[in-house]
């Protein structure tokens, strides 16, 4: 019976398309429609997703919410300190624009500072500037900040929506909008297991980590989306392609540009899109199975909220002459426009690019028709764009990059005048036009435009007498030039896994210990990766990674660690366990989630009971296991009070066993005036976030 759904406080947009997805599927199931509103929110400093995503990204990201009444922000910060970000949000959205702040963030006692008439005032200078259309309060907000609110706004006129641009927006953390007036555009095609021997065979042997090293090489090299295509016969494809998406997830420097889920099984393409929070590429769909599978997965696509890569395939199969790419595309349009209701400016074309100089004559047209077919899609399917695969066109040449890459130059630079969009190519390894050989471009050009009988053989010819290029010089690293303390630091603050172990290793030969490695140089550079994220520097991913570097330098050291004590005549020591909780009244379990996934990665035991966690369970547990240490989290401001109680319950028991205390609300202050003065067994420490919770544990687990 309700009147409209809210999806709130998105702070992934992955998980918001998922419930997007659910609500799309909902209104099916019950042949009803009602509004959707939409509301993320933004972490202090970075301004940002707490998943990293801008304003503008999320938008492009979740814009596909069928029914959309409103898009805006909720909790977060105060009213003042929304401002840029509902500007950054008002500058775009074509619907509404809500908002419900919190009174202010929560103070260090767990309560708010705003007052009615500040958050009211705050809130009529934002409507003054014509930015807001619902208002409302979150956290802190009482029944008499909502009446301030209302009669401050009341006065003013509601914002104006933003004209819709009708272009192709894509996104990944950060937005990318191919203006018509934009640049061609450069997809990586590396990232393809059929596409490069290198990459399949990471992926096959599992080493993801130079896998996506392969990524970072595309994105640094200028591709401004990557393709990721992981169909072999003999890979579990479905599971690599959510395993390297989701990898990729923690890398900001890939994840900032949008992904292009490449793979002829559809359930792949599924698996990719379940599995990345921007706006992402589907490539492909075609008409190969019929119009009504066609029909079926466009559909499928706008509820991903995706936009298409449309093959000119139909049931004959592949479009191999002019009039085959041009009609198939004019009916693949029509579908897609009038009858799936896809925007027009979601839809790429690839009239597909087939190789030349094959010595086969009914080939020697192909690169002629893809460029009269994209003439003709762009004058005739208005928003459509075109792309393709441009390393295809070069098949004859393998081994030979020199001519491949002349190729390459040439089709790209006449395929963009005849209004080529984007392609997928190996982006750091694009010739300049200009700068190919003057002989070499002429053999190729008559190849393109089929000019002349004999253009293949000629090229041919002229291939064996071209020299072939030297692999590329690995870029140097100036890092590995640095003290083995820099170089530790610099891994654990880039997430650098590759040299960590050689480096570890380096310290333990010099340090006195191979815990002091640990407690040195490791945790010096765990605690600059909380000085980054505290200064809004680095993001929550990030941190992750820089766990996962900790993970391997730890697990190098422990057998030393081990051997030394059994040489000493020790007992080997049991690795320090540390019990965690969402106190009782409170579900939120994100960040305790995220510091148990750091803890682990540094070699700690963790034992998580989940949420709504009575005190009585979490201390008999933490006694029945005799944890080393308690963690005890929450966000909402009642948890303060009952993170008090377990503490009181503690010293009641007698326990000696320190208790962290993290989450949103909790603070330094009130763990020092509320929760450490009711308990006198053991230390009671505030952990400001994940990033501080290795050295916190390691310095009340540690000999010292
Ligand atoms: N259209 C669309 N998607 C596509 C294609 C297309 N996806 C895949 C492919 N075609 C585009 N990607 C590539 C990637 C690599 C190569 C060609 C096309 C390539 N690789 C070298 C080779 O095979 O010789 C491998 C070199 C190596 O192993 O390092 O040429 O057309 N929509």
């Amino acid at each position: 019976g309700v009147d409209v759904l809210l999806v709130e406080t998105i702070f992934d947009t992955l998980n918001a398309k998922a419930a997007l997805f659910a609500i799309r599927q909902a209104f099916a199931d019950e042949g009803t429609r009602i509004p959707v509103m939409l509301s993320g929110t933004v972490v202090d400093l970075s301004g940002r997703t707490l998943s990293g995503q801008t304003p503008h990204a999320f938008w492009i990201s979740t814009n596909h919410a069928p029914e959309l009444l409103s898009v805006g922000l909720n909790c977060a910060l105060g009213s003042s300190q929304m401002r840029p970000f509902v500007q950054a949000i008002a500058d775009v959205a074509t619907v509404p624009i809500s908002l419900y702040a919190n009174a202010g963030l929560p103070n260090a006692m767990g309560g708010y500072d705003e007052t009615p008439e500040y958050m009211a005032s705050e809130m009529e200078s934002l409507a003054r500037d014509g930015l807001l259309n619902i208002v409302g309060g979150c956290c802190g907000t009482t029944p008499a900040h909502i009446a301030a609110i209302k009669e401050a706004v009341a006065g003013h006129v509601p914002r104006v929506a933003a004209e819709p641009q009708p272009f192709l927006s894509l996104a990944g953390l950060e937005p990318f909008i191919a203006r018509p007036d934009a640049n061609f555009v450069n997809i990586g095609e590396r990232t393809n297991v059929t596409g490069s021997r290198r990459f399949a065979r990471l992926i096959k042997e599992g080493d993801f980590d130079t896998a996506l090293q392969v990524a970072r090489e595309q994105v640094e090299g200028g591709a401004q989306m990557i393709d990721v295509n992981m169909d072999e016969g003999l890979l579990d494809s479905k599971a690599a392609m959510t395993k390297f998406l989701r990898l990729i997830a923690g890398e900001p420097d890939i994840s900032r540009v949008p992904i292009v889920v490449d793979s002829s099984k559809w359930e792949v393409i599924e698996a990719g899109l379940q599995n990345a929070q921007g706006k992402c590429v589907v490539n492909s769909i075609s008409m190969k199975e019929g119009e009504d599978a066609f029909r079926e997965q466009a559909e499928l696509c706008r509820a991903y909220g995706a936009a298409v890569i449309v093959m000119a395939f139909d049931e004959q199969g592949q479009a191999d002459t002019l009039e085959r790419r041009t009609s198939i595309c004019k009916r693949a349009y029509d579908i897609l426009v009038d009858e799936v209701g896809m925007e027009p400016h979601d839809i790429i074309f690839d009239p597909n690019i087939f190789a030349v100089a094959t010595g086969i004559a009914e080939h020697n047209r192909y690169a002629l028709d893809f460029f009269e077919a994209t003439r003709w899609i762009k004058a005739n399917l208005p928003g459509a764009r075109v792309s393709g695969g441009v390393s295809n066109v070069s098949f004859s040449f393998r081994g030979n990059d020199t001519v491949r890459e002349a190729i390459h130059a040439c089709f790209l630079y006449h395929a963009i005048q005849a209004g080529m969009d984007m392609g997928i190519v190996n982006a750091s390894q694009l010739e300049v036009y200009d700068e190919v050989d003057p002989t070499l471009r002429d053999a190729v050009e008559d190849v393109l435009f089929d000019r002349h009988p004999e253009a293949t053989e000629r090229l041919v010819d002229l291939a064996e007498t071209v020299a072939q290029k030297g692999p590329a010089e690995e870029a140097t690293q100036a890092w590995r030039e640095e003290p083995v303390e820099a170089r530790i630091r610099y891994a654990l603050v880039k997430g650098i896994a590759d040299h960590v172990v050689d480096d570890v290793e380096e310290a333990r030969q010099v340090y006195p210990s191979p815990l002091a490695v640990i407690e040195g140089p490791l945790m010096d550079g765990m605690n600059v990766v909380g000085d980054l994220f505290g200064q809004g520097k680095m993001f929550l991913p990030q941190v992750v990674k820089s766990a996962r570097v900790m993970k391997r330098a730890v697990a190098h050291l422990e057998p030393f660690i081990a051997a030394q004590q059994a040489a000493g005549g020790e007992a080997p020591k049991a690795r320090t366990k540390v019990l965690m909780a969402t106190v009782k009244g409170d579900v939120h379990d994100i960040g305790k989630n995220i510091v148990g996934v750091v803890l682990a990665c540094n070699g700690l035991d963790v034992v998580d009971l989940g949420v709504m966690v009575p005190a009585a369970k979490i201390l008999d547990e933490a006694q029945a296991q005799n944890v080393d240490v308690i963690g005890l989290s929450g966000l909402i401001t009642p948890s303060l009070d009952e993170m008090v109680n377990v503490a009181r319950e503690m010293e009641r028991r007698g326990m000696t066993t320190p208790l962290l205390i993290g989450g949103a609300t909790t603070s330094k202050v009130h763990t020092a005036v509320r929760v450490a003065p009711s308990y006198s067994g053991g230390p009671t420490v505030h952990v400001l976030d994940a990033s501080r919770s290795v050295p916190v544990v390691q310095k009340l687990s540690g000999e010292e």
